[in-house]
């Protein structure tokens, strides 16, 4: 029987004689290299790696040994990690601060699979959505959906921020490949006046749609965006609000608020609060992709996610893509010290990859209490950050190479290019293959003798090596590989969550900065001066800004 939540969470992590043994083995494995670890075993680049769903891991290069794999598992299979996938997939309330069930693995469900939510089958009302979100693209796209004067819809906003805006961005660049060129896709989140400014300087409202995305539909900033663009629309449309029908459709689970904001029920595409935000590209909020790359492609990118999602249910943890990836992310963040992860793309479609994994990672397990509340005694998420490569080559790689800092890098390439350019596609894998070789092996003093350096600049240039890297291949990245690349960070995500007992699905920290600013707009706002009841710093900032600022108009 697997240990039940409860009694899995009354043993502490680090008392765990698993983790115990895995601190005592971590001693031995500091001190090795990874060139002794490859010499050791020259058939290791062969053996440490693992397939699944069309995506290739080669962990060869991690510092890691058989041993510390068997003690990954083994703390894995303690932590009740197989118990949690299934509780999490059935639809239990894993997310226990707010009690609700974690279910974005129902988003890419194929028909007829039945996955109950209090007694309700949320596989039959998403494939609902689906057929509805469907229809509408079809319309816009083939020019049946008209606006207010006629003429067809040429541009798509987004509004919406977080979650509901940095997968619809990463996804739309993503597979940007596939998408209709004659129509033109814009997303706007800030809530600085510049975003939504910029976005819409050179569109005409009349051709204009806005996906207003919003979970909760009280977001600040989202309400502030969408009211701008209403007003943007009702000044080229007669100040007609009927003409608003044509021009907006909402995404979110409040119905009241996008009714009182001024758009038709019938407009608006439903999510479910068992969608985290950061886990809700694949379902209405995606409503901007499938504009862009039409529904069968978005099913397409279901099909990827739910290849991963089967894997990850069912695969032997010791071939299990996401928990493997999860384990060894753990190791290096808890035994071996590493406090970041680099992604790395190369593949410059997925520019935006990095910070929508930062978001996902970083939100999901930034949290410093257990699930019972209880302060953690070991470190729990890793800085996310990256940037395409070769790009990041040119900047930031030099401190990956010989900074003080271990940063474990998670290197990502596809066999075939999506536009093909001379050879350039191969200089683009030689260097991603070449990065990773050189971080592992660095160069030796004798070997920068061998090459001539002069003795003075010999210690300059010497790497050190020995810095661990996953690399991550695909055959192209079309819509599938994206689903099962984003599959594989989520699950990963939730292995490492698991495993440090934490919730890998709330965010009060987010919540906290949607009320902060609330009481402070009120004191920028004000006419008469106000009495300021913040820190001194606080009010000393104020005053300024209240001195020099612009008046309203
Ligand atoms: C995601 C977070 C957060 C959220 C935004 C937008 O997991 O909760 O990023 O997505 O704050 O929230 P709304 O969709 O409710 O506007």
């Amino acid at each position: 029987m697997p240990p039940s939540f409860s009694e899995r969470s009354s043993v502490a992590l680090t008392s765990r004689p698993q983790w115990l043994a895995l601190q005592a083995h971590a001693e031995k494995i500091v001190p090795l290299h990874l060139r002794e670890l490859f010499e050791r075993d020259p058939a290791r680049g062969e053996r440490l790696h693992v397939t699944a769903a069309g995506l290739y891991l080669d962990y060869a290069k991690q510092r890691v040994t058989g041993e510390t794999l068997r003690l990954l598992l083994e703390l894995a299979d303690a932590c009740g990690l197989r118990a949690r996938i299934e509780a999490m997939f059935r639809g239990e309330l894993v997310n226990v601060t707010e009690q609700r069930a974690v279910l974005h693995t129902a988003l890419r469900a194929t028909a007829g699979e039945h996955i109950l939510v209090n007694g309700r089958d949320v596989v039959a009302d998403v494939h609902a959505v689906l057929e509805r979100m469907a229809a509408f693209c079809e319309l816009v796209r083939s020019g049946v959906w008209t606006g207010y004067s006629g003429k067809r819809i040429r541009n798509v906003i987004n509004i919406g921020i977080g979650g509901s805006d940095l997968g619809p961005v990463m996804a739309f660049d993503a597979l940007r490949h596939y998408s209709r060129r004659d129509m033109s896709f814009r997303f706007v989140s800030n809530v600085d006046g510049t975003d939504f400014i910029e976005a819409v300087r050179d569109l005409d409202p009349t051709e204009t749609l806005f996906v207003v995305c919003s979970k909760t539909f009280t977001t600040q900033e989202t309400l502030a965006d969408a009211h701008a663009a209403r007003a943007w629309c009702l000044h080229a449309m007669d100040n007609d609000e009927t003409a608003l029908a044509r021009h907006f459709v909402a995404v979110s689970t409040n119905e009241a608020e996008v009714v009182s904001f001024g758009i038709d029920a019938g407009n608006m595409f439903g999510i479910w609060d068992w969608v985290g935000g950061r886990y809700s590209m694949d379902s209405a909020i995606g409503l901007s992709t499938m504009l862009a790359i039409g529904p069968e492609h978005f099913r397409a990118m279901l099909a990827g996610f739910h290849d991963m999602d089967i894997h990850f249910r069912v695969a032997p943890f010791e071939k299990n893509l996401p928990v493997l990836h999860g384990l060894l992310a753990l190791w290096n963040n808890n035994f071996l010290g590493a406090a970041t992860l680099a992604v790395l793309p190369y593949e410059q479609y997925l520019k935006h990859f990095p910070a929508y994994l930062q978001q996902l990672a970083m939100e999901s397990n930034g949290k410093h209490v257990t699930v019972d509340g209880a302060r953690v005694d070991y470190p729990t998420g890793p800085v996310f950050w990256g940037a395409p490569g070769t790009n990041g080559q040119h900047s930031f790689y030099q401190l990956l190479h010989q900074g003080t800092h271990l940063i474990p890098c998670d290197f990502i390439g596809f066999c075939q290019p999506l536009n093909r350019l001379g050879g350039q596609h191969d200089v683009l894998m030689a260097n991603l293959f070449a990065q990773g070789e050189a971080l592992a092996f660095g160069k030796t003093a004798e070997e920068a003798k061998i090459d001539g350096i002069p003795a003075a600049l010999v210690p300059h240039r010497t790497f050190e090596g020995n810095r661990p890297s996953n690399t991550i291949l695909a055959e192209r990245l079309t819509p599938h590989a994206l689903g099962t690349l984003v599959a594989l960070y989520e699950h990963s995500v939730f292995v490492q969550g698991v495993i440090w007992n934490i919730d890998s699905f709330d965010q009060w920290g987010v919540e906290l900065g949607k009320s902060l600013a609330m009481s402070t707009e009120a004191d920028l706002a004000s006419t008469s001066e106000p009495l300021l009841a913040h820190d001194s710093s606080t009010n000393a900032l104020i005053r300024h800004y209240r001195q020099r600022r612009e008046p309203r108009t």
